[in-house]
């Protein structure tokens, strides 16, 4: 299978490989003494495996494109995405799942070329599941995926426990209108839950290497990813964020009755 722009079918075959090489890595390492180090509070945790697959990632891109540029999770790789061609990585999303569940967690890779989505890649990595596309068609592995959003009163929603907690933009009011609310703790895992139309929507406070892939792979289906008052990404630091069908836009923090 290949995406449309044959120009770009060389850099999503080099990301699915390097993606599925970093699951497999993941995978053999499953059963490791894990080195566990703090970043900002004691449950925002990164471990060294974090650290290695962003690095062999890392070295493969800047061997294989060497004029691209790199926004990476960890250890400040930081190059801003409306800036030429940018590959935007997140070597394990859910590492809080990797270390206590050993499962719901992600590798994520995205490619931007001038702020624009080119290609996403989600790796379900437990589940050998592989989310791809280029923002005109998404497929699971092999299978060319169809998704028509149900309406918000059939639907599950997707959010995290630190925006439901604390009520961010009226989301208990939002709760009220669809069947259940969901907390997976991975955004991967989420959007790849998108995809599969296991939830209508997410709602999360995010880091732009979080989004990057999932806004790629959920536009295809009239899906859009805003900022939690309705307004366009900028992909500066973490912000709240949903990702939801574009034709039930809302802006949570001024509309209440949703
Ligand atoms: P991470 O595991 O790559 O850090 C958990 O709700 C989701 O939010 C995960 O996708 C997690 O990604 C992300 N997240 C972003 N910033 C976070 C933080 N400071 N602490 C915990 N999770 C964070
Ligand atoms: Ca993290
Ligand atoms: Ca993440
Ligand atoms: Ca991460």
């Amino acid at each position: 299978k290949e995406v449309n722009d044959k120009r770009l079918n060389t850099k999503l075959e080099f990301a699915k490989t390097v993606v599925r090489d970093a699951g497999a890595y993941l995978k053999a390492h499953l059963a490791d003494d894990l080195e566990i180090s703090e970043k900002t509070h004691f449950d925002d945790l990164v471990t060294n495996l974090d650290g290695e697959v962003q690095d062999a990632i890392i070295a493969k891109i800047q061997e294989t494109f060497p004029d691209d540029h790199i926004l990476a999770e960890e250890n400040d790789v930081r190059h801003d995405i409306n800036d030429g061609n940018v590959w935007v990585l997140d070597p394990i999303d859910g590492t809080t799942n990797f270390i206590v569940q050993k499962d719901n967690f992600a590798v994520m890779l995205a490619y931007y070329e001038s702020g624009v989505g080119k290609l996403g890649i989600i790796l379900d990595v437990m589940n050998d599941n592989l989310y791809w596309g280029d923002g005109q068609t998404s497929y699971r592995n092999s299978t060319e995926l169809q998704l028509t959003a149900k309406p918000l009163a059939q639907s599950l929603i997707g959010v995290s426990a630190y925006m439901y907690r604390t009520n961010a933009g009226g989301l208990f009011d939002l709760s009220h209108k669809c069947l259940g609310v969901r907390a997976i703790g991975s955004a991967g895992i989420e959007y790849t839950n998108i995809l599969d139309g296991k939830i209508w929507g997410y709602f999360s406070n995010l880091s732009p290497w979080d989004y990057a892939a999932g806004a790629v792979l959920i536009a295809p289906f009239g899906y859009t990813t805003l900022k939690l008052d309705g307004s366009p990404l900028d992909f500066q630091g973490r912000q709240m964020v949903m990702s939801i069908p574009e034709n039930y836009r809302i802006v949570l923090s001024e509309t209440k009755s949703i």
